[in-house]
């Protein structure tokens, strides 16, 4: 029998500091990624788009902003993330920005509680969004979901996964970060976060790197990703709301990608922060789908 994937649309960009992210799950579909992971032999089920409040582009309260609309569209996340994992699929969020990680990965994280099951989170990103509503220089949601999982978000945000935090530190690796604000440096050293940066993977390279990162997979993991397109360097992917310069090639990603598909752990996914108002003819919702195809194990030479 094989596995479903239940394509999750979560059209909007209230964590965003750039409009235009919620347009990421059209792109997607036209880019044919449900077509993509058919020709790949799984079942695809596109569940549609979320529903949630529109984007009031609003100056920061209490050092966030759109507070009450992230949380609505977490909400529905969380819940279609919940439903897709309760029936047996492959939950894989169209973004949307990159607050939904906290509507999505707390429904892992409690269904992988129920079942058993170890978690781990490989976030591919340029920033650690690991601000807080007192860090953040910016209030943008999107810059803080790490936070809101490890349980020192904003009150409304936390503790979705039915435990104070969805995740602990030693659960997440970060892949491709170069842009880390000034108090998100000693939280990553507080926090004991483990963080490869672009230093490290041009020092070490991308094999040796995720060789470190997935070594303690096994058969009980769960293998969750949550992949910001703006991880990628701005060359290859230019569609993306706060591209940063110095991020891994097409090749490196790649890389990153079929390592990720060996384990044959991956059982959950997030693809966010693809701006198809900045993009050059879906040039970066295009790449994304070819990501994703390797994620789920296409190769080369393997049939
Ligand atoms: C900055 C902030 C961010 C994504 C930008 C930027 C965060 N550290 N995240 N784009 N995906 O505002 O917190
Ligand atoms: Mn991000
Ligand atoms: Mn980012
Ligand atoms: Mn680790």
């Amino acid at each position: 029998m094989s596995q479903t994937v239940s394509l999750i649309g979560a059209p909007t960009d209230v964590g965003a500091s750039v409009r235009g992210a919620g347009m990421g799950p059209d792109a997607l579909r036209v880019a044919g990624l449900a077509q993509a992971l058919h020709a790949q032999r799984f079942d695809v089920v596109d569940r549609g788009n979320l529903a949630g409040p529109p984007n009031p582009w609003q100056a920061p309260a209490d050092g966030v902003r759109h507070l009450d609309e992230v949380v609505a569209w977490n909400w529905a996340v969380y819940g279609a993330v919940e439903q897709a994992l309760a029936q047996g699929q492959f939950p894989l969020l169209m973004g949307g920005d990159h607050c939904l990680a906290i509507g999505s990965i707390s429904a892992v994280a409690r269904h992988c509680r129920a079942a058993g099951k170890q978690l781990r989170v490989i976030w591919l990103d340029a920033h650690s969004d690991v601000n807080t509503a007192t860090s953040s220089p910016t209030g943008n949601l999107h810059g803080m979901p790490v936070s809101c999982l490890l349980g020192h978000g904003p009150k409304p945000l936390v503790g979705w996964s039915g435990e104070p935090a969805a995740i602990t530190p030693e659960q997440v690796d970060f892949i491709g970060i170069r842009s880390v604000d000034a108090d998100e440096k000693q939280a990553i050293r507080d926090l004991g976060l483990s963080v490869y940066d672009m230093r490290h993977i041009d020092e070490h390279g991308m094999r040796h790197t995720m060789t470190e990162v997935l070594q303690d997979v096994d058969e009980n993991t769960h293998l969750h990703v949550s992949f910001d397109l703006d991880c990628l360097d701005p060359m290859e992917a230019p569609g993306v709301g706060t591209g940063v310069r110095g991020g891994p090639t097409y090749r490196e990603m790649q890389l990153c990608m079929e390592m990720i598909a060996d384990t044959g752990r991956l059982a959950s996914l997030d693809v966010v922060e693809i701006n198809p108002a900045l993009d050059v003819r879906n040039r970066t919702a295009e790449l994304a789908v070819e990501f994703i195809q390797s994620l789920f194990g296409a190769s080369t030479l393997a049939r």
